[in-house]
């Protein structure tokens, strides 16, 4: 299987809060390392480098105006003579009464954000670009004849809505894929979404559309990041209405639990027919996750991807999440080694 990788993840880094204090994020750039190496490895295929795209490949799953924001947020946040990296500290929630975009990049930063773990330093839109990069180099390997491919993304994606980042997330890197296959004439693109984390973003991003369906295997919100979506009654709107489909699992969701669920998003999604899928590829559901509870454990990862497999569906695996730094590289690389048929 191709991978797509490049080296200007490392640009971007940054701090959050954790447990009240300042530290460095669980999101660091060792995690793309680690897959890498892995990646070599075990000879997984060839590894390139991403095409570069042009920022209106970004636009229509993100707007043009939340797109400017993160081209110029570092510029304007260092013009008032700060050097700490950019983090909101505002936000417009139920009961503020305005939705005007504020002209002070102070202001702009909460209005563009669901929360403070998504840092912007000098480095970070150069590698938020890459990394979205990658995933549309990754559909166009698809769409050139290859059955499936690997967009070893960082930062991920799948927090960041039509207008906001959040959750280490910038660009939402599945959507962005998923948008350029609809672009190129595909008339149904599934996203699955195994990642611990309810993909909040993709699910904003595609809620009221028919083209793209969207499934999210997840951590159950009512306990868990990102709080505020991920319930099984969020199923879509509109022409959407019936295409998002989220499967909510409890505290502790081991395999058994866990591969049910799987078979579950398989069935909604062969229905679905799609021309493409799209994975939003977590392995923050290992058993040894620092930020996350499931229990999921090395060998499970091939299963997941012998499941995917399963569909018969051109399919481009997007990393997002895993903060086990030893692991993930390991598990990441199972779920796609698990998918060729490798184990
Ligand atoms: C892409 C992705 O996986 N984003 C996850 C963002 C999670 N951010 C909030 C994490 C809060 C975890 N707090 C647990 C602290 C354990 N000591
Ligand atoms: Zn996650």
């Amino acid at each position: 299987m191709l991978t797509i990788y490049s080296t200007d993840h490392r640009l971007h880094h940054g701090v959050e809060l954790k447990d009240g204090k300042i530290a460095p994020s669980f999101e660091k750039p060792e995690r793309a390392e680690t897959i890498l190496a892995r990646v070599h490895a075990m000879g997984l295929g060839n590894v390139v480098s991403p095409t570069v795209y042009d920022v209106s490949s970004y636009v229509g799953a993100h707007s043009q105006r939340y797109i400017d924001f993160l081209a110029t947020a570092w510029d304007e946040w260092s013009a008032t003579g700060k050097t700490t990296q950019a983090l909101p500290l505002v936000w417009p929630v139920r009961g503020l009464p305005s939705i005007a975009e504020p002209m002070f990049v102070d202001g702009k930063l909460g209005f563009y954000s669901m929360d403070a773990g998504s840092p912007i330093n000098a480095g970070t839109w150069d590698a938020v670009r890459s990394s979205a990069n990658c995933a549309l180099t990754g559909i166009d390997a698809l769409a050139s004849g290859k059955h499936a491919a690997f967009a070893l993304c960082r930062p991920p994606g799948h927090h960041a809505g039509r207008e906001y980042m959040g959750g280490y997330c910038y660009l939402n890197n599945a959507a962005v894929a998923a948008q350029h296959c609809i672009d190129g004439g595909a008339k149904r693109v599934a996203i699955l979404d195994v990642d611990f984390h309810h993909g909040n973003g993709t699910q904003d991003i595609f809620y009221d559309r028919a083209d793209v369906l969207f499934v999210s295997i997840h951590g159950d919100p009512a306990v868990c990041y990102p709080y505020f979506a991920g319930h099984a009654d969020e199923q879509g709107v509109g022409l959407g209405a019936g295409l998002n489909v989220n499967l909510p699992l409890a505290k502790g969701t081991s395999w058994d639990g866990y591969s049910e669920a799987l078979h579950h998003a398989g069935k909604t999604i062969a229905r679905y027919a799609p021309e493409v899928l799209v994975v939003s590829l977590g392995v923050d559901t290992f058993e040894g996750d620092p930020i996350s509870h499931f229990r999921l454990r090395t060998p499970d990862y091939l299963r997941i991807g012998e499941t995917i497999a399963r569909l018969e569906v051109p399919t481009l695996f997007v990393m997002e999440g895993g903060y086990m730094v030893d692991e993930i590289g390991i598990n990441a690389v199972n779920v796609l080694l698990g998918f060729e048929g490798e184990a």
